[in-house]
């Protein structure tokens, strides 16, 4: 196991998913694919390999600039970047020795976009990790292929995607999986991989061995790097070093281990050129503040377009969740979960204090400024309550039931606000 505090007391990350896939959008042939997520097309369109690949030859991302995306995630409060090496279609962000269907060998682009992401990183502070398809992709050096064309009739499938045979997808394992997470950990020395599964269908090839021949080599290569539970969801092994939960959610009760949710600003992780459903900032805040409540992350998708701009309704809600971050990360990085249990004004998140005193973070979604809030149990004695944004000095007082603090009228201008009770002593 790898040290996963920095992990968790960074608490939010940015995540990218982004490709070859990210051209089309989520049309082909001018119709709206099948699947929800636009970088499932391939398989979605079970279109021929040879056609899907050709998308290489036009990725030629002349607007991405890595220095412009890692600063919009620093600016955005995230402390960390996850993004696809490679995702189930094989197509590789870097120049791979072990594949040539690569950003620098099969496209115009021809640069090393993880190496300019990592410089990025190192650059503004911020942590970089890779999703990996470890089981599935779809290029034909023998992953898994799952498509989406498993559910067609027989004589409507794509005969070239046969689902391989073991010995194919160990050739597949020993070639390109175990080599490429070798030389991403030797190119660009990350601090986590996020391997991807979700159901039993990858237990047909990755083997409880696999597994550990996985975790091992990350671990054997790398004191820090982590590794999530995603790389077999329904049966991690205990050497995993973080739980992640499935797309988009958000558990009500936490873990021991450090944990995650990844979700997404719209809908599909890669860019949809169709996709409106955009949720709302403060509904997005809501997800980090709820899982940092419960000693949780979050790691929050951006889907680049393919000329490796993010689009502008991205870049509002990052800025929109940075300038709350600016006046209230204290309430979120290095904050332990609630420890008074749920109350229906909202949520609490704690840190305790290098002078033995206590801090609670009283997150409050629903409250009308002027009443008084119970946070029940509390025995301690409190010291002073303080709107983050405003400094506003809040009324507070010991009860028997805990301690009341009363919300500001002024509180009405301030979206999600945040009051710091400090107490003395720890909890009692
Ligand atoms: C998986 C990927 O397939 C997807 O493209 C994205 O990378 C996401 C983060 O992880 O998403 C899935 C796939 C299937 C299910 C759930 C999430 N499923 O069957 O419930």
């Amino acid at each position: 196991m790898a040290d996963a505090t920095w992990f968790t007391n960074d608490r939010f990350g940015m995540f990218i998913h982004w490709g070859i896939y990210s051209n089309p959008a989520g049309i082909w042939q001018g119709k709206k694919i099948t699947h929800e997520y636009s970088e499932w097309l391939q398989s979605s369109e079970t279109i021929p390999r040879k056609e899907y690949q050709k998308l290489a030859g036009i990725f030629n991302p002349e607007g991405f600039d890595a220095d412009e995306w890692i600063r919009e995630a620093a600016n955005a409060g995230m402390k960390y970047f996850l993004i696809t090496s490679k995702h189930h279609d094989g197509f590789c962000l870097w120049p791979s020795k072990f594949s040539t269907y690569n950003v620098v060998d099969a496209t115009p682009f021809q640069r090393d976009i993880l190496g300019e992401l990592a410089a990025a990183c190192l650059k503004h502070g911020v942590k970089i990790g890779f999703y990996y398809s470890h089981w599935m992709d779809w290029d034909g050096s023998g992953g898994d292929v799952c498509m989406g064309d498993r559910f067609l009739a027989a004589e409507k499938r794509n005969p070239e995607y046969v689902r391989p045979t073991q010995a194919e997808f160990q050739g597949y394992w020993n070639n390109k999986c175990l080599p490429q997470v070798r030389e991403l950990i030797e190119l660009y020395d990350p601090w986590f991989f996020w391997f991807d599964s979700w159901n039993k269908d990858i237990n047909e090839y990755v083997t409880p061995k696999h597994q550990d021949e996985l975790i091992d080599l990350v671990h054997g290569m790398s004191d820090k790097c982590l590794v999530n539970s995603r790389i077999n969801f329904e049966a991690p092994s205990e050497k995993c070093d973080f739980l992640s939960m499935m797309d988009n959610s958000f558990p009500e009760t936490g873990f021991a281990k450090p944990w995650e949710t990844s979700g997404t600003l719209n809908h599909s992780w890669g860019y949809h050129s169709l996709d409106f459903s955009w949720n709302s900032t403060e509904q997005l805040l809501k997800y980090l503040i709820g899982n940092a409540s419960l000693g949780g992350n979050y790691q929050l998708n951006v889907g680049p377009m393919g000329t490796g701009e993010f689009q502008p309704a991205a870049i509002k809600r990052l800025r929109e969740i940075g300038c709350w971050m600016a006046v209230n990360g204290e309430s979120i990085y290095g904050t332990q979960a609630n420890p008074i249990g749920k109350v229906p004004w909202g949520r609490v998140t704690m840190r305790s204090l290098p002078d033995g005193n206590t801090r609670l973070y009283l997150h409050l979604w629903n409250v009308t400024p002027g009443t008084a809030l119970l946070v029940p149990g509390l025995k301690n004695t409190p010291i002073s309550a303080t709107v983050m944004e405003s400094g506003q000095a809040a009324l507070v007082e010991g009860g028997k039931e805990g301690i009341w603090v009363t919300a500001p009228i002024e509180l009405k201008g301030i979206v999600l606000p945040v009051i710091a009770l400090e107490l003395r002593g720890n909890l009692n």
